[in-house]
């Protein structure tokens, strides 16, 4: 008797451990303590054709990052970098690859609003969190749950640029000028406009272009004519960068006011001395006086050769609020990732203090600045 108890005592103890072992395989195991979590995260960025400069600066600065997170050994992080050429179908097509075959825990991009209205509702149905670095139209977190971004929107940067330049130039008559065909370009123009009223300025004209546009004399003939104070400008570096020096070139000398867009320095490489006098919104500022942007600056410039911009910050950020996010999450499991991702408050970044809202969308300061002498500088 007192044997046979011993031995359903031995086969309950060995069937429960087979059981419970069992289950534990078959759950997403938590890394043991003291182990890195591991983790696949896909990026989606803009690596050839128009817009390259964008996407060169946020995948270096998430490359700096991962560089970074993987020494220290918490996590190790495996890139999975695709390029979406700035097009929607190859941005969609990017993401379902990096979602179904590459099984990443997370996104992160893609670089344009336009693809992340294709690439967010992607992800947001199967349940991966993606993070937009440099998208900042309206709408983009209103995706859905799974979609997150750090960038700043152009709903608080215009009103930061507009604001400053209309009080500091004593502005009150506007020219807008915007690209019709992309849902940044557009998104910032409506923001531009809803300032402008809000200010109660005159709006002389609303000029549009499309992508990839070679000459803009008959939009910038029309606004010359008409005499504005200023014109509000909503554009992508390549166009951006031509809108001015062909603006400047036929004597329109006003003040510009650009969106996100004109917030890389290609802007400046376009159009040479018609950048001078851009004003602009951003979070970022290199020559701040913050031992996290120096060191971030010095490591950036030692790695590729040239001083990080306002994308290469973003997307540095962002890498290190997803890992953060992952580690709070314990393990590389999606759904945990996007609670602990909502969760973030008060990250300390090179763009300073970062907090997403109920809406996972951004808290952020901005700062002016205005292109003098060749870069970016504060506007006060
Ligand atoms: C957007 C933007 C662009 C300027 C990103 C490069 O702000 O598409 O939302």
């Amino acid at each position: 008797m007192k044997r046979n108890v011993r031995l359903v005592a031995v086969v309950a103890c060995a069937l429960f451990a087979f059981v419970f072992m069992g289950a534990e395989k078959a759950r997403k195991p938590a890394a043991p303590k003291g182990e890195p979590i591991q983790a696949k995260i896909g990026v989606i960025s803009i690596i050839t054709g128009q817009g390259a400069a964008y996407g060169e600066a946020i995948t270096n600065g998430i490359k700096l990052a991962r560089d970074e997170v993987n020494a220290k050994g918490e996590v190790l992080i495996d890139l999975k970098i695709e390029d979406s050429s700035g097009k929607q179908e190859q941005a969609l097509a990017a993401a379902q690859k990096l979602i179904n075959s590459e099984k990443v825990v997370a996104i992160i991009g893609p670089t344009l609003s336009n693809e992340m209205f294709v690439a967010g509702p992607e992800a947001n149905a199967s349940g991966v969190p993606i993070m937009g670095t440099s998208t900042t139209a309206k709408g983009i977190t209103q995706i859905g749950k799974f979609v997150f971004r750090n960038a700043l929107p152009e709903s608080q940067a215009i009103p930061a640029s507009v604001g400053m330049a209309v009080k500091k130039y004593n502005i009150r008559k506007v020219a807008l000028l915007y690209g019709n065909d992309d849902a940044f370009t557009k998104s910032g123009f409506d923001t531009m406009k809803e300032v402008s009223e809000k200010l109660k300025l005159t709006i002389v004209t609303i000029q549009e272009f499309q992508k990839g546009q070679a000459d803009y004399k008959a939009q910038l003939t029309k606004i010359a004519s008409l005499k504005p104070d200023a014109v509000f400008c909503s554009a992508l570096y390549n166009e951006g960068g031509v809108i001015l020096a062909q603006a400047r070139k036929m004597g329109l000398k006003v003040p510009f006011v650009g969106g996100n867009g004109f917030n890389s320095p290609k802007v400046i490489e376009i159009a040479k001395e018609a950048a001078e006098g851009l004003i602009v919104a951003t979070p970022w500022f290199g020559e701040k006086n913050d031992p996290k942007v120096k060191a971030f600056v010095a490591k950036y410039e030692k790695a590729y050769g040239k001083k990080p911009d306002q994308f290469a910050a973003q997307a540095y950020d962002a890498f290190y609020i997803m890992t953060n996010a992952l580690k709070a999450a314990g393990t590389a499991d999606r759904m945990k990732l996007r609670d602990a991702l909502a969760a973030t408050r008060n990250f300390q970044g090179v763009l300073g203090n970062f907090s997403f809202d109920a809406e996972r969308d951004v808290v952020m300061t901005p700062s002016v600045l205005i292109v003098k002498g060749g870069k970016f500088a504060l506007f006060n």
